[in-house]
């Protein structure tokens, strides 16, 4: 059984995390996970924040000498922002503490988690609602990425739409122009679009949502399941990346668009070519029946725009019962490139399971070996 755990707050010593179920001898690439770690941090319309972490892994456990163990892997992210005598003062395990923020920011977890936890100091929700602990998720999902690459499954991002800023015709892309633009957009009059709108948004004091696109190559068919419904890959895809603070909407193939579609231009027709079956299009995003088909897995992603605003949200002052503006904390005004990263991430982590599911062994050794009888076996199935 694959499984993973994060834990850390936004302000505390580090985050940390575990992976559980990842078979041993895979060599492990460690300046392409802090690469990765990198990628998350970047994006145009970032917070401040992002200019005193330079985020790193540290192996705690799981691996030796570069590869994998087969025991469980756990990870360390120190948050550089706590070594300010400051922060330190508010957020340390045993003396932290501080004047409580009272005026939950709509949109935010502050109001609902408060009652929940039963916590008079907003703080000690935010503090791990707060993204930044999308840091070890995607410190964890460069981990997976490596396992998934041995596989040959890669998934790839790039960014579709920012405020009202759209790019169009996103079905292929170049990734290298994704990496280079500044809104992981490879359309270069869109980006340019985007980091406008971005601006407009920072003077205002207003924030921007958007959507991203994801792009799993390489998946073999039949991972997934349409046995019982929570096996079903689509349904675990759509969990995980709803699973995103920032997620609102999550789409696979033509997603919401197939309801206004008739079913003679909603699927993906079959043709024999040269001895193979191939299919016309990918409507479904290469999910059918909750399995993996065989072509590439599409997913598109809305997020919303972040809660914390400069120019406060109407809201309350729970501790003084009277109307007032929300608490301003530092934040982004746009996330959508950086929450590209973390959908990747979510994407590697939920992928885990059902591949493993079915190839899944101790070894690395025995895992490729068991893909490679299952491609044959598949080859073999309707040979003439
Ligand atoms: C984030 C770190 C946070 C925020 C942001 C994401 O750091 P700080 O609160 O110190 O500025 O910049 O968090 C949110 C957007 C949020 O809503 O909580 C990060 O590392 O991604």
């Amino acid at each position: 059984m694959f499984r993973y755990l994060t834990a850390g707050e936004s302000h505390g010593p580090a985050l940390v995390g575990i992976l559980d179920g990842i078979p041993a001898h895979l060599g492990l690439d460690v300046s392409a996970i802090n690469a990765t770690l990198a990628r998350r941090q970047g994006g145009y319309g970032r917070s401040a924040r992002m200019k005193i972490e330079h985020d790193e892994l540290e192996f705690l456990a799981g691996v030796r000498g570069g590869q994998t163990l087969g025991s469980p892997i756990a990870v360390i992210v120190r948050n550089r922002d706590h070594l300010t005598p400051k922060v330190r003062a508010l957020m340390d395990p045993i003396s932290g503490s501080g004047d409580p923020l009272t005026n939950p920011r709509p949109g935010h977890a502050d109001y609902a988690g408060a009652l929940k936890y039963r916590q008079r100091d907003l703080r000690n929700v935010l503090e791990r609602a707060s993204a930044r602990e999308t840091a070890m998720r995607v410190c964890l999902g460069a981990i997976c990425a490596q396992f998934l690459d041995a596989l040959g499954i890669r998934t790839q991002s790039c960014v579709a739409q920012i405020g009202a800023v759209e790019a169009h015709d996103l079905d292929e892309w170049d990734q290298a122009q994704v990496e280079e633009s500044d809104v992981r957009c490879p359309q270069r009059d869109t980006a340019a679009q985007m980091i406008a709108a971005i601006d407009a948004a920072r003077s205002a004091g207003d924030t921007l949502g958007g959507r991203f696109i994801i792009r799993i190559d390489g998946m073999p068919v039949g991972v997934g399941s349409n046995r019982q419904p929570n096996q079903r890959l689509d349904g675990i895809l759509a969990g995980a990346l709803m699973g995103m603070q920032t997620a609102r909407a999550v789409e696979i193939g033509l997603g919401a668009a197939v309801a206004g579609t008739p079913g003679s231009q909603a699927h993906d027709v079959f043709a024999m070519e040269r001895e193979s079956v191939v299919r016309a299009s990918n409507r479904a995003g290469g999910i059918e029946g909750g399995m993996s088909n065989g072509q590439p897995i599409v997913v598109r992603v809305s997020v919303k725009p972040i809660p914390t605003l400069m120019k406060a949200l109407p809201s309350v002052n729970l501790h003084a019962g009277s109307d007032a503006p929300a608490t301003i904390v530092r934040s982004d005004v746009c996330v959508v490139p950086a929450a590209a990263i973390v959908g990747e991430a979510m994407v590697r982590l939920a992928l885990m399971a059902p591949v493993l599911e079915k190839y899944g062994g101790d070894s690395m050794e025995e895992t490729l070996e068991n893909l490679e009888r299952s491609r044959e076996a598949s080859a073999r199935l309707f040979a003439r």
